[in-house]
């Protein structure tokens, strides 16, 4: 990308932020970035930029920029709709996300992922499976590493494994990827959209671009991804391409099976992550021989549905990542023994009503915890049997006395840390320990 003599803004000094910013300067670009945050705040940003050879101006001064640009660069904690942006669209010739631009400059093929569970485990789990078998593979975008800083790096990939939010896939237009993942879709982020809808068609713009040969996989029952070739998977219904039979994936294209069941990896949606990751290396003709040593012993991320232990038989599973309803839901649908759930914590004004069914379905006992306890246990009482607890130990202690052999005991809070905790690392920490001492 050659951006010789033109007038590039960068907005937000986040990562993403410093990462383009940086990659324009490399481009040939004259770059001056801008964050309307509180100035005092951002001075360590300052000297970020600074060092990378990049005026940053912050606070108001921000929002009134002079001149024009022949291009800026959005940052995705910015949306479209904010003053920021909406003043750099006035003077900018073109206005594009931080994913689009890094795209634009990027020449290793992509595998891109969307979702709004299970996004950054399915991202690790593709990007080790690439490595396993040899190839070179990197994993960037709402994961954490910015895809800008990844193709500045001038690293050869044969895959970038990019994940992608909704945030990020709003200002993208020419970008496309030959492997476009859905894995699942639920309401969140309702403090950037005004509706479900909006939040939805920022993330079906993943399949905005198709180029020849692209692929796409899909879960089944999604209604995207129209005029594309599909690859459909769920452990939930049958009739799928990659389908879930009594801890095992199966493949409708052969009898071969993938034994979930000894995987480090736990819970039916994960077995969706799976599914797509198998999808992935079948589609790219790898060796399953080749691939199965990094799927079967890749550990999930701390904190999301990881096995912590197992003790008389009953396996304690830590999802303290669990801070809304969605992933206390898609935890809970994702198991197949009994569940003992501890659940609890920060009264957010979450409606813990609405899980009553599958709670009256999965879960044979469940303690209740933190701030929100006792008015979980007045909504689930009539259907299982609810106690409440004073701490995590105590809690995990009643739990284990409550589980039988085979059970789960599930640590998935379904909501924030803040009432006990400073977050859900350290409450995920906390439980591992309550788990270690009993
Ligand atoms: N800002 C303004 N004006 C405004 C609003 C914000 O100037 O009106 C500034 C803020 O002061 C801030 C910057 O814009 O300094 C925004 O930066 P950023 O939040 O985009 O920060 P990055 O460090 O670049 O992080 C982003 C992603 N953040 C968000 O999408 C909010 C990271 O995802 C991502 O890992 C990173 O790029 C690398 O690609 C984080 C996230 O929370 C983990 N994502 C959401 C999620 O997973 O739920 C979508």
């Amino acid at each position: 990308m050659d951006l010789k003599g033109q007038r590039v803004a960068i907005l937000g000094a986040g990562g993403s932020g410093l990462a383009a910013a940086a990659l324009a300067l490399a481009c040939g670009a004259r770059v001056e970035a801008f964050d309307s945050g509180d100035s005092d705040k951002l001075s360590p940003a300052v000297a970020r930029f600074e060092e990378a050879g990049v005026t940053l101006t912050t606070g108001d001064a921000a929002l009134a920029p002079e001149g024009t640009f022949d291009l800026t660069v959005m940052s995705p904690g910015i949306a479209l709709s904010w003053p920021i942006a909406r003043v750099f669209a006035h003077i900018s010739t073109e206005l594009v996300g931080e994913i689009e631009f890094a795209f634009r400059a990027n020449t290793a093929p992509v595998i891109a992922i969307t979702g709004t569970n299970g996004k950054t485990t399915t991202t690790s789990l593709i990007t080790e499976m690439l490595k396993g078998s040899g190839l070179q593979a990197v994993a960037a975008g709402n994961i954490g590493l910015p895809f800008s800083e990844v193709v500045l790096s001038g690293k050869r990939y044969d895959w970038i494994v990019l994940e992608l939010s909704s945030f990020q896939l709003e200002t993208i237009s020419s970008f496309s990827s030959p492997i476009a993942i859905w894995l699942n879709f639920a309401p969140d982020h309702m403090d950037r959209y005004d509706a479900v809808e909006d939040y939805r068609a920022a993330k079906e713009r993943i399949f905005m671009n198709r180029s020849d040969g692209a692929v796409a996989i899909v879960r089944k029952g999604e209604a995207v991804a129209d005029g594309w070739p599909r690859i459909e998977f769920s452990a939930f219904q049958d009739g799928t391409d990659y389908f879930y039979t009594e801890g095992a994936i199966g493949h409708s294209g052969s009898s071969e099976t993938f034994d979930f069941s000894s995987c480090e990896l736990q819970g039916r949606h994960n077995a969706e992550n799976m599914m797509v990751a198998l999808a992935v290396a079948d589609h790219l003709s790898l060796d399953r021989k080749a691939v199965l040593p990094a799927l079967k012993s890749f550990l999930p991320p701390a904190h999301r549905c990881e096995k912590v232990g197992k003790r008389d038989g009953v396996i304690f599973v830590n999802d303290s990542k669990s801070t809304n309803l969605h992933s206390l839901e898609s935890a809970l649908s994702g198991q197949d023994e009994p569940v003992v759930l501890i659940v609890g914590g920060k009264d957010k004004g979450l409606d813990f009503s609405s899980l009553t069914g599958l709670v009256s379905a999965k879960v044979k006992h469940a303690v209740c915890m933190g701030e929100i306890a006792s008015s979980i246990s007045e909504l689930w009482g009539g259907t299982v049997p609810c106690e409440c607890a004073e701490s995590l130990p105590a809690a995990t202690g009643k739990a284990f006395a409550a589980a039988a052999e085979g059970d789960v005991v599930l640590f998935s809070p379904g909501t924030s840390s803040f009432d006990m905790f400073c977050g859900y690392e350290a409450r995920g920490e906390a439980f591992r320990d309550a788990v270690a001492n009993l």
